[in-house]
């Protein structure tokens, strides 16, 4: 008998993400005839604890080709999984993951594992002809009840997405009036008025990698008040409509031989204490909700010495110092060390591990936000799971550029799903 779910193929091919660089597609084909495909994302500004993504070397693409990923998957992982069924997440990521055999994925990869983790998921939801973010709450069993995540809009790029325009790599606008289809008309009136002060400034509209304009700005502080700026001239109230949020990602930046935190572009050096009173100046000045990464991924002792103190205007977001990861995670809440999580797919490599971070983060009361890689594809996937596991916020770059729009796009459809 022809079950629906049944896995009939899986095959993984090579193509480009939003750099235009290698990244790894897969489809997989139910014995229904269903197909599902997923495309997996690359980060620029990777933590040093991420699971390993597995690129050839070599002279191809200088190096960055990934057919070795693409081969396991269609000649280790597919033999193994033809013939299971693709609702079964749980188990066949816990097969991969046996096939892997090591910590950190470098057997087959984090991008081959997860290429087919999600495409399973698809599939899955395809076969039980639900929307995704309906399948994936059907596969796991989230504690929390499924809703729209408030977004935080990356206008302002800086850091390694854009050539070092600022030392932060991101600037957000995070619009928290009533439902996705007003936040997102919000997010882009800001952006489009942001281009017009800009160019009555005189700087440059050019995008960085994440879609948001990459001004040459005097100092950090520049950029909160243009979108300060930019947000009272479109009509909304600055903290009340749309807040503040930034990525410091200052692992980026971290000197480790001196111990100082190394603002380029302004040409100031910071001890982490420093660097604490400066967030402090922030948070004063301007209704920032958000800090992400605001020390180097292992500086535990800088990061256990502000929670306290910076939690009482922003949440403090773990990307780069937690990488998805649950024994990291684990020691964060722990340890008091930051009280929010930034979640990312190809960190850890599979959506099973993925939802365990989740979940996790959500017993110890810390808000979720579910995000984008600077290098992404036209792959939504991390809409459906942000709402499926009821995420407090989404981060998925600006309001332009396809690989970003396409997921508030596709926040914007759900929202009608969910009516
Ligand atoms: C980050 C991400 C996404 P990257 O640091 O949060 O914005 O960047 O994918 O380059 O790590
Ligand atoms: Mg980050």
């Amino acid at each position: 008998m022809i079950s629906t779910s049944r896995i009939k193929s899986i095959k993984a091919r090579e193509i480009l993400d939003s750099r235009g660089n290698p990244t790894v597609a897969c489809r997989v084909t139910l014995q229904s005839g269903a197909t599902a495909e997923a495309k997996v994302p690359s980060g620029a500004s990777t933590g040093v604890h991420e699971a390993l993504e597995l690129r050839d070397g070599g002279k191809r693409y200088f190096g960055k080709g990934v057919l070795k990923a693409v081969k396991n998957v269609n000649t280790v992982i597919a033999p193994k999984l033809r013939g299971k069924d693709a609702t079964k997440q749980q188990k066949l990521d816990q097969l991969m993951l046996d096939l892997d055999g090591t910590p950190n994925k470098a057997k087959l990869g984090a991008n081959a594992i997860l290429a087919v983790s999600l495409a399973l998921a698809q599939a899955a939801a395809l076969s039980r002809k639900q929307p995704l973010w309906k399948s994936l709450r059907q596969t796991f069993e989230f504690k929390q009840t499924a809703s729209l995540p408030v977004p935080t809009m990356n206008v302002l790029n800086g850091g390694a997405h854009a050539n070092w325009a600022l030392d932060v790599q991101e600037c957000m606008i995070v619009p928290r009036v009533r439902g996705m289809a007003e936040r997102v008309r919000a997010g882009s009136e800001v952006f489009h008025l942001l281009a017009k002060l800009l160019k009555k400034k005189g700087f440059t509209t050019t995008v960085g990698d994440e879609g948001g304009y990459a001004p040459k700005l005097k100092n950090v502080e520049a950029g909160f008040q243009l979108l300060m700026d930019a947000i009272k001239k479109a009509g909304y109230r600055p903290g009340t409509d749309i807040a503040l949020a930034t990525d410091v990602a200052s692992s980026e930046f971290y000197d480790k031989r001196n111990k100082v935190y190394h603002m380029k572009t302004e040409g100031k050096k910071y001890t982490w204490k420093q660097l604490q009173k400066r967030y402090l100046e922030w948070q004063k000045k301007f209704p920032l909700i958000s800090i992400e990464d605001p020390f180097h991924e292992d500086d535990w002792e800088a990061w256990k010495q502000s929670l306290s103190v910076l939690k009482k205007k922003s949440v403090i977001v773990g990307d780069d110092f937690f990488v998805t990861n649950v024994e990291r995670l684990q020691r964060g809440i722990e340890e008091k060390a930051a009280n929010a999580i930034l979640i990312k797919l190809n960190q850890i490599g599979s959506l099973s591990e993925t939802v365990a971070a989740i979940n996790m983060a959500h017993r110890a009361k810390f808000a979720v936000s579910v995000s984008h890689r600077s290098g992404e594809t036209a792959d939504t996937t991390i809409a459906d799971l942000a709402v499926a596991a009821g995420a407090e916020f989404i981060k998925t770059g600006s309001l332009s550029r396809s690989d970003r729009v396409e997921k508030y796009n596709r926040l914007m459809a759900i929202e009608m799903e969910m009516r």
